[in-house]
């Protein structure tokens, strides 16, 4: 049985300093930690990652952070430079915009390289001080495309079996990859791992017309559900796999008494009202604007819907320090702004906007009630969001606009209603449609959308990703603790 090594940029936490001795420890908001994080607690193992603060890593507050957690925690310090160059840097204004297929964001900025190399390079230690030769290492996201590579220059793979990596943002298509100065050096440093996951079948497709173009010495040898390349005498397995969501503990949570309470009340503020609901952290990715606009120019067209709905847009702060994100959000708040002077009678406003993360009770009490969820990236790997929204309506009710550009696309377009989230007229028109579509027809689209969530739920992800890796280098997949009543969870070589 092998050991489950998680390596992601952060920890699912981030520690704070609140003045001398004072340490603040707040969860960590995101889809990664969403995923990944009811695993580790349910099979137990290591997580290596860094804690959010620049520096050295107070030991006090650490301990208390992690004395609850049933899994190893190994921090990774970053200095400011790092953090600026590496984290701020190459991860979020070269990657991030790249991958998302925005590439006018992208600040290529030259010495932010040798800073993901030498950050990476840290990772790597990390984990050949804590790793043992049969762990099942698993490496997460864009901020770590470069750890096998540094791991084989440190000629760890001989006491490693095997190493293998997720993606959890999109691939970009070559047109759009080929701008990357290091596009070489990045799918070689890549194909240094064992396996290699991605979202979504579109990403496993440009990922391969990447490596066919820019690396003419790696040859695609198969072209079944997991693909094989061969390079500098290794194999290489390529495959998609969809991320999905702990669906018994979101359908259980919304259930719960303290969220019923609280999406009555919900549901009495807004009397006659269809609700809709966005929610998503500060990213240009997610067609926040595009979102809005729509939303005005459904109100402008279709004065049946004033009075009748209200769009409740939550949005989580995140990498707030990045001048970008900071104009980003004034562009939002400016937006909401407009709107609600345009359209705001005496007892109807019709955005009500949260620039904050809601407690989960509230969240879900949030997903439960509204109506409508109304989800427009201009590209995402997955968007849990669209998929929790569906596991909180055990009512088999509710309409879910969602971006084509979304994975989840690709597992939920029969039933969702899917829009260009470019096309600020075509969503605006959605709207009007979700608004007015029979309960038979929003019931039958929702339990089937809830039985595709279900299935391919968070516990699944992970078999399938450790299946694939259990037949690397002799590997079986990690010990599993205990099973789940829904019987996803199993020891693969049980
Ligand atoms: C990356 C990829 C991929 C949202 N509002 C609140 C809140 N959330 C939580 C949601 C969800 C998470 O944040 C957001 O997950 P997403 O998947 O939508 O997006 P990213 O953070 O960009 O995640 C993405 C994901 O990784 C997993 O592979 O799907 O494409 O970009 O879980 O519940 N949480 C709390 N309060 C809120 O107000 N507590």
């Amino acid at each position: 049985m092998n050991r489950l090594i998680i390596v992601s940029n952060r920890l699912p936490f981030a520690l704070d300093s609140a003045g001398e001795d004072l340490w603040t420890v707040t969860p960590a908001v995101g889809g990664l930690v969403s995923a990944v994080e009811p695993v580790l607690r349910e099979r137990g193992g290591t997580w290596i990652g860094w804690p959010g603060i620049p520096g050295g890593i107070p030991d006090e507050p650490l301990a208390e952070a992690t004395c609850d957690a049933s899994y190893n925690v190994v921090p990774v310090a970053l200095s400011e430079t790092e953090r600026d160059e590496f984290y701020y840097g190459y991860s979020n204004e070269v990657i991030w915009p790249l991958f998302h297929d925005l590439q006018n964001f992208c600040n290529f900025e030259p010495a932010y390289w040798q800073a993901y190399k030498q950050v990476n390079e840290r990772y790597a230690d990390a984990i050949i001080s804590n790793a043992r030769s049969d762990d099942f290492i698993w490496v997460h996201d864009y901020h770590l495309m470069y750890v096998a590579q540094a791991l084989r220059e440190r000629n760890a793979p001989q006491q490693l079996s095997a190493l293998t990596f997720f993606l959890h943002i999109p691939f970009p298509p070559y047109d759009i990859f080929s701008k990357l100065p290091q596009q070489r050096r990045l799918l070689r440093a890549l194909l240094q791992f064992d396996l290699l996951g991605f979202q979504t079948r579109r990403d496993v497709r440009n990922f391969l017309q990447c490596v066919r173009r820019v690396m003419p010495d790696a040859r695609v040898v198969s072209r079944d559900a997991l693909h094989v390349i061969r390079f500098e005498k290794r194999r290489i397995r390529v495959g998609h796999f969809p991320i999905g969501i702990d669906f018994d503990a979101f359908e259980s949570g919304a259930k719960s008494e303290a969220v019923t309470q609280r999406s009555q009340q919900l549901r009495t503020s807004f009397p006659d009202c269809q609700l809709v609901i966005g929610s998503d952290r500060l990213d240009y990715s997610k067609g926040i604007p595009e979102r809005l606009r729509a939303f005005r120019d459904a109100l402008e067209r279709y004065p049946e819907l004033r009075r009748r709905v209200v769009l409740i847009q939550i949005v989580v702060p995140s990498r707030v320090d990045i001048p970008r994100y900071h104009e980003f959000k004034g562009r939002i708040d400016r937006l909401v702004g407009e709107i609600n002077g345009r359209f705001s009678t005496s007892n109807w406003i019709p955005v009500q906007y949260h620039f904050r993360s809601l407690d989960r009770e509230e969240l879900l009490a949030h997903y439960r009630t509204c109506d409508i969820a109304f989800i427009t990236p201009l590209k995402d790997g997955m968007n849990l969001v669209a998929k929790e929204y569906c596991a909180c309506r055990f009512d088999d009710d509710g309409v879910l606009i969602l971006s084509h550009f979304a994975g989840a696309a690709e597992q939920l377009k029969p039933d969702a209603l899917l829009v260009n989230s470019y096309d600020v007229e075509q969503m605006a028109d959605t709207i009007l449609n979700a608004f007015r579509m029979s309960k038979s027809d929003r019931s039958k689209r929702m339990k089937r959308m809830r039985r595709v969530v279900r299935k391919e739920n968070v516990f699944w992800w992970v078999d399938s990703f450790l299946k694939a890796g259990a037949t690397l280098g002799g590997q079986s997949s990690p010990a599993v603790k205990r099973r789940r009543s829904h019987g996803v969870l199993q020891n693969a070589s049980a």
